[in-house]
């Protein structure tokens, strides 16, 4: 019989994760620049993803979910990146560090152990893996830092105490962004900061790092994924440059698919 396409195996569905995600962008412009006409991409959130892409799993099914590296799927499952020959999620590029304007004049401490902070993709996902097979986000966070002295050494070189001084972090609900915005709040408190996690969407994340409503966020995504939210606030924000190199993001399926690159979706 005729051969059944990707497309009607997955019902010519994608699924997304928050609409505010860069990727989420990113694919829309994939679905147009491909031509993938027939197909659709679902809106949910990073977990709803994770819980779709482990229900199909279990089960040897087809999906393709927006996908990005760091991320704990990729420890727990066996899984590829669609080849995109259009560059359309652009190349590998790096999770940068950003601040209110001011922050570094009302917080220099805190100032400088964010502009200190720097790790590795596999620090992330020890933290990540955590926190998937069950422990509290806070608890996976002090263990690592507990774990990482030299680490944290360097990141807090200099550094003087204070006493409560108030500071909010702002970050998405993204698996890479709780990993890493629980390790730096739990590095701001030890040195004395009373340190407020705010999860937001992704745009009011940098509507509220421009506003000065929130102080910092370890979750920005440069120069390709977060490109548009850049571009609004510039100005409005002091960028500290890259706490982790070497990101990607890209449409993901289980390497039991026979299927290698966006352009077989059509
Ligand atoms: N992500 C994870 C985010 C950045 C971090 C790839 C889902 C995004 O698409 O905006």
């Amino acid at each position: 019989g005729a051969k059944v396409s990707v497309g009607e195996m997955v019902d010519y569905k994608i699924i997304g994760i928050d609409p505010g995600a860069g990727i989420m962008k990113a694919t829309e412009k994939a679905i147009e620049e491909y031509g993938l006409n027939d197909w659709k991409l679902v809106e949910g959130s990073g977990a709803a993803m994770t819980a779709a892409l482990k229900k199909a799993y279990d089960k040897e099914e087809p999906i393709i979910v927006t996908g990005w590296t760091p991320h704990w799927k990729f420890a727990k499952f066996d899984l590829k990146y669609l080849d995109d020959p259009k560059g359309v999620y652009g190349d590998e590029e790096s999770i940068h560090t950003i601040v209110r304007n001011g922050f570094k004049e009302d917080h220099p401490n805190a100032y400088k152990v964010l502009d200190q902070f720097y790790w590795t993709a596999d620090d992330m996902s020890a933290v990540m893996v955590m926190i998937e097979e069950g422990m509290k986000e806070e608890e996976a966070a002090a263990k690592w830092v507990e774990e990482n002295a030299d680490t944290i050494a360097e990141w807090t070189a200099g550094v003087e105490k204070v006493n409560g001084d108030k500071i909010t972090l702002a970050y998405v609900a993204w698996a890479s962004e709780i990993a890493s915005t629980n390790v730096i709040a739990k590095v701001l408190q030890d040195i004395g900061y009373n340190v407020k996690l705010t999860q937001l969407e992704a745009g009011a994340m940098w509507a509220g790092i421009a506003d000065g409503s929130a102080d910092a966020s370890v979750a920005a995504w440069l120069p390709v994924t977060h490109a548009d939210y850049f571009a609004e606030f510039q100005g409005k924000f002091e960028d500290l440059g890259p706490n982790l190199e070497g990101t990607k993001i890209g449409l993901v399926v289980p390497s039991y698919m026979e299927i290698n690159s966006i352009e077989e979706l059509k």
